[in-house]
């Protein structure tokens, strides 16, 4: 990360390791925008639907369900996309379901794609849980391992093929999850007849949320031309009053390319300009991107507009690709986080991609409700628990100013099996996507490999050393870390991380019902893990469920008294500690979400502040009275809200 103590030299090289490291990954994933040279076709919609419940759940590909259409080879119903599909049915058997699913739709391209050759169309999938493969016309285009990021193909010359059919696209989706996929997850087989019905097996998981699976976020086909930008990289700071965006832009498909760079402000006033594929935009009486509650206009967002002209074999083109940007520092120390080299303290929470019927498919209205809920609240951070979200969101969160520690699926790190190398390297394929897709998002102040691995075992040392430091060398500016629930003095990567984040539930899963322990349990855990490494201290979970509408006093466990409880007797923790060493809390959770079945979960989780539904519990009026607060002491508010405030 750059730090405020070291010199310019070290920012250079850190750029220099940044833009390398661009250059490592072989192709970029700009976000999907249209503009005079691009277009955006979303295929959001009805797709046609089969999940292959045959025993061996390869019938699809023994009979090639692909070649055809999916209707023309057994019965097929209709699936929402985006969307989880286990809850959109009455279906137990789906909801549950573990193998192939086959989605299917037919779209019509615009003719001036086909018959222009100068046209790049590509096929592009937000996410798909968890392995899936895609066909168009029947031809396989891309196969892409894991849920939660973005894969795509070019699919043009498939479509000029015969333009007189529409374009069938079919999509293979597998949620089956093994010791080395992220999240690890194990197939057992139960062979006693005598207590199980023939063929029965269950998926086990070591993460405490539903394996919801399905197509997850928009299906889009897109266009560039065929010499086009393929990757911009930004890297921002500050001297004074001047910003500095170091940038480079990556191209392909081109003989011959000039640039046009142009950074806009707001009002769209060119503020600097360049005709370099790289080199650094000064901006004078720079406005910085700040935190929401930290400065009166949170979330300023300059646009660096990019403008390619490029020739090859087949001709001239221009390509215009704009970039929001937001300008900033982030750096820690021992004590402190710092944004913009102020002193910055994460009141947040903790989310899911997580509602009804959707499950975890992409949907606006949730998540426009929940930015007004985090903003209500007064929540300036959350940490993307226990996945990437959707990039819409950080999107989101780069306008509205909240900070994100962006978490990759490495949860449930549980046996010591999916320690080994398989694993670690796809661990790292992912953080390479991971690090990809969201390196220029403002917002996005640290990157989290891991929650909750069991980084007591032994490889645990090998495997965090070389998941930090290689996503350091992808991505230099910007503090790792991983989030700890282990035992301090056996806890194998701390020593690796920038930020310590601990996971603790005192008074819930130790000591259930006993508040009193809190004070002292909370303070020895942050005294012992602050004396042993000397870094910040972020406290990424603790809560307590509660059933809405469930009362009693004296509080007992799972009513609303007692999660207020609990959360008030570690903010006086907090407070203590928050003039040291501690630089945030994230509670758990901001709503509550599904699960597996099981005896300690009512149907699903409940440590939400707000229900599934987004209505709030007692605890969410408590975490709102003291986000504010909080903003009070550390920020500057916006003009038009007053403590307290209600927006
Ligand atoms: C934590 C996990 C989180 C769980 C939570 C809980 O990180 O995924 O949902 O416990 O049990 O340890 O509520």
């Amino acid at each position: 990360m750059l730090s405020p103590e070291r010199p310019g030299q070290f920012r250079v090289l850190c750029l220099f390791a940044l833009f390398e490291a661009a250059c490592l990954l072989d192709t970029g994933m700009l976000f999907p925008r249209e503009s005079s040279s691009r277009e955006v076709k979303e295929l959001s919609g009805l797709w046609s639907f089969r999940a292959d419940k045959s025993p061996d759940r390869n019938l699809g590909f023994d009979k090639a369900w692909y070649k055809s259409r999916l209707r023309e080879t057994g019965p097929v119903i209709d699936m929402p996309v985006p969307a989880s599909y286990n809850d959109i049915t009455q279906d137990p058997t789906l909801r549950d379901f573990i193998g192939w699913v086959w989605y299917e739709r037919e779209v019509v391209v615009p003719a001036r794609w086909i018959t222009d050759e100068g046209t790049r169309v590509v096929i592009r999938v937000g996410s798909a849980h968890y392995y899936s493969i895609v066909w168009v016309n029947g031809v396989k285009v891309t196969e892409h391992n894991g849920g939660h990021l973005p894969f795509e193909a070019e699919v043009g010359s498939l479509i000029r093929k015969d333009p007189t059919q529409p374009c069938r696209i079919t999509i293979a989706v597998n949620n089956t999850l093994t010791l080395e996929t992220l999240p690890p997850g194990s197939i057992q087989h139960i062979d006693d007849i005598t207590k199980y019905p023939k063929g029965f097996f269950v998926q086990n998981i070591y993460f405490d949320f539903f394996n919801y699976a399905g197509i997850h976020r928009p299906v889009l086909l897109y266009t560039t031309p065929t010499a086009y930008v393929d990757d911009i990289t930004v890297v921002t700071d500050f001297l004074d009053n001047t910003g500095r965006v170091n940038y480079k832009v990556s191209v392909q498909g081109a003989t011959t390319a000039t640039v046009k760079v142009t950074l806009m402000d707001k009002d769209g006033h060119c503020v600097a300009s360049s005709t370099e594929p790289f080199g650094v935009l000064k901006v004078v009486d720079v406005n910085l991107w700040w935190p929401y509650l930290m400065h009166e206009s949170p979330g300023y967002l300059y646009s660096m507009e990019v403008r390619l002209m490029a020739a090859n074999e087949r001709s001239t083109h221009e390509d215009v690709y704009t970039l929001p940007v937001g300008i900033r520092t982030v750096s820690v120390t021992s004590t402190q986080f710092l944004i913009n080299k102020k002193p910055f303290y994460f009141h947040g929470v903790n989310k899911h991609e997580d509602s009804d019927i959707r499950g975890k498919g992409f949907d606006w209205p949730l998540i426009v409700k929940d930015f007004n809920l985090l903003k209500w609240m007064g929540a300036n951070s959350f940490r993307t628990s226990h996945y990437p979200y959707a990039e819409e969101i950080l999107q989101m969160c780069d306008r509205h100013g909240i900070v994100v520690i962006d978490e990759c699926p490495g949860v449930g790190i549980k046996d010591i099996r999916s320690f080994r190398n398989a694993s670690l390297n796809h661990h790292l394929d992912v953080m390479d996507e991971l690090v990809r897709r969201d390196k220029n998002h403002a917002s996005v102040v640290m990157w989290s490999v891991a929650n909750e691995p069991a980084s007591e075992m032994p490889p645990a040392e090998f495997y965090f050393k070389t998941l930090i430091q290689h996503t350091k060398a992808l991505d230099p500016t910007r503090p790792v870390t991983y989030v700890s629930n282990s035992h301090y003095a056996r806890d194998k990567g701390a020593p690796y991380v920038d930020v310590i984040c601990i996971n603790s539930y005192f008074s819930w899963y130790h000591d259930p019902g006993h508040l009193e322990v809190i004070p002292l349990q909370l303070n020895t855990q942050f005294e012992n893990w602050y004396g042993k490494y000397q870094k910040p201290i972020i406290q990424s979970e603790y809560g307590a469920d509660a059933v809405p509408g469930l009362h009693s006093d004296p509080p007992m466990m799972f009513t609303e008294e007692y999660q207020k409880v609990v959360l008030q007797s570690c903010h006086n923790v907090f407070d203590q500690k928050r003039k040291q060493y501690l630089i945030g809390e994230l509670i758990w959770n901001f709503a509550d979400f599904m699960t597996v079945q099981g005896i300690t979960r009512v149907v699903g989780n409940k440590k939400g502040v707000f229900t599934r539904q987004r209505q709030p519990k007692a605890a969410a009026f408590i975490l709102k009275e003291r986000y504010w607060r909080l903003a009070n002491e550390t920020g500057r508010l916006p003009p038009w809200t007053k403590y307290p405030c209600s927006l």
